[in-house]
């Protein structure tokens, strides 16, 4: 038979019209073209058998993994504030709703499917005409084309029917009900997000984003139109339950904050200040990361927010507004602090030291405009025209966009107030970072994105650097 299965799929790729059709009820005996392979059909279902058991494993396994406790950006598990409890009040009955809609549409395609699919083994039983029928189960020929119908004997269309008026308004009339539901409930929860029940005089916080670290400009009074009295970058940390109103912005390109176990995301755009609410209901280290690609380091954006209980955050305030002292020939740490002045400054600041040599930098965390002009002499290295203050860098936990661990261990076993005092400092990542912050994190330095590497100093004089930078606790 010249319509034969094989004929027909090596040239349905060059013409339609090209197959010769020839209608299985033509008179003719149906003779099988070729033998039957036995076994044949048996084995393609064990193949399907065997593909439907691996995807099954597979999203098993998928589901699996995202249970394991080790996940600090893990979204299921996020009730560490009210903030990210609120979400999941939402979160979970949208979910829910979903999966029921899931399965009830689903269910019914997988049964429709099933139960009027072409019956193509009893057809062709019936038939005795199986050349007429491919392997895909369909008649050959298109039944909408006049002049090649195939055979609508063998295998009949489906009784055609046209609008049905009750089904059509309940599909339409069931999913604008769940919607609007949904919507209402999402609007009053987002209302609830933004709702601010922190003192005007109470600490509020300035969130700077930039390629690739973050820095947070702490405003004890509240009042962001003042210069901050200091600023810490990587780490936010914030006194349990209470309410710390942030304002995000950003001094380069579009950045996100996000600390899953506290709160949901916010954008930080440059030359806005967009509010967004922190607060955590337990002590404890919360990792955040960027979520808008924001280039080359993107990935290693990271920040932590801690929270401590109240007196511990008193105590850490305390020691965060107190300038670094300002070492004298003979002190230890003096040979680095000279280096830190000489290589380091230009970008860098450590109050009570940089400033003393006309570097003063406090104006550049403000929340001034122009320092996103790039017209700062000292800075304009720099895009972003400011680079980590280092004033109390060895009371963090983390360095470098938390991509990297100041202290073995981070330190998690330690109180973090307590990191500078008992803590195993990681001096092998810090001075790679000194001498070739690039080949760590990838940045762009050569336009000003990232630190440079310094090829120039000698192992002595990042050991001097580094001594100097133990003493910024
Ligand atoms: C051209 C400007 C520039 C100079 C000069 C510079 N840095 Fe940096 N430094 C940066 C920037 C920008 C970052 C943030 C990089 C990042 O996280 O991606 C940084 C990060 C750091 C950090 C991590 C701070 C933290 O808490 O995240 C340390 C430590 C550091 N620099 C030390 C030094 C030392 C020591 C020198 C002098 C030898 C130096 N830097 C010179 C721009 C500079
Ligand atoms: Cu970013």
């Amino acid at each position: 038979m010249a319509g034969s299965f094989s004929s027909y799929s090596s040239e349905a790729a060059t013409s339609f019209e090209a197959v010769p059709f020839e209608p299985a009820v033509s008179g003719k005996p149906a003779v099988p073209r070729k033998p039957a392979i036995p076994g044949k059909s048996a084995m393609k279902r064990s193949t399907a058998k065997i593909a439907g058991v691996t995807a099954l494993l597979f999203t098993a396994l998928v589901l699996l993994v995202s249970c394991s406790s080790e996940q600090p950006l893990d979204t299921f598990q996020a009730d560490a504030g009210p903030a990210a409890e609120r979400i999941n009040n939402l979160f979970y009955p949208v979910l829910i709703v979903a999966i029921v809609v899931l399965v009830l549409v689903e269910g019914a395609i997988v049964y429709m499917f099933r139960r009027f699919r072409a019956q193509r083994r009893a057809a062709r039983a019936s038939s005795g005409a199986g050349d007429a029928i491919s392997d895909a189960g369909l008649v050959i020929g298109d039944p909408y084309d006049p002049d090649n119908p195939g055979d609508l004997s063998v295998e009949p269309l489906p009784e055609q029917t046209h609008g049905n008026l009750r089904l059509e308004i309940l599909w339409t009339i069931i999913p604008t009900l769940i919607l609007g539901i949904i919507s209402a409930f999402t609007l009053v929860a987002i209302f609830d997000l933004e709702r601010v029940d922190a003192d005007d005089d109470g600490l509020r916080v300035t969130v700077v984003a930039q390629q690739w670290w973050w820095e947070f400009q702490y405003h004890l009074d509240g009042n962001t139109d003042s210069s901050p009295d200091f600023v810490t970058p990587g780490e936010l940390v914030i006194p349990v339950d209470q309410q710390v109103p942030l304002q995000i912005t950003s001094r380069d390109v579009i950045h996100s904050f996000w600390i899953p176990q506290l709160n949901g995301k916010k954008d930080g755009v440059p030359g806005r200040y967009h509010d967004w609410l922190i607060e955590a209901s337990r002590p404890g280290r919360y990792l955040g990361a960027c979520t808008e690609f924001c280039g080359l380091s993107h990935g290693y954006m990271r920040m932590y927010t801690i929270a401590l209980e109240t007196d511990e955050w008193n105590a850490w305030v305390a020691n965060q507004i107190r300038p670094a002292p300002l070492l004298n020939p003979g002190d230890e740490g003096y040979e680095g602090q000279q280096l830190f002045v000489d290589n380091c400054a230009r970008c860098h600041s450590i109050a009570g030291v940089t400033d003393t040599n006309g570097d003063d930098q406090t104006d550049l965390t403000g929340s001034d405009a122009s320092i996103y002009s790039g017209s700062d002499p000292v800075h304009d290295q720099l895009v972003s025209g400011a680079a980590p203050d280092l004033t109390h860098l060895i009371s963090r936990a983390t360095f470098a966009g938390a991509a990297f661990d100041l202290y073995e261990d981070r330190g998690e076993d330690l109180p973090y107030t307590q990191l500078a005092q008992q803590g195993d400092l990681n001096g092998v990542d810090l001075e790679r970072w000194i001498v070739n912050a690039p080949a760590r994190k990838p940045a762009m330095w050569e336009s000003g994105r990232g630190m440079p590497p310094f090829p120039n100093l000698t192992p002595e004089d990042i050991d001097s650097l580094v001594t100097y930078l133990t003493t910024l606790t």
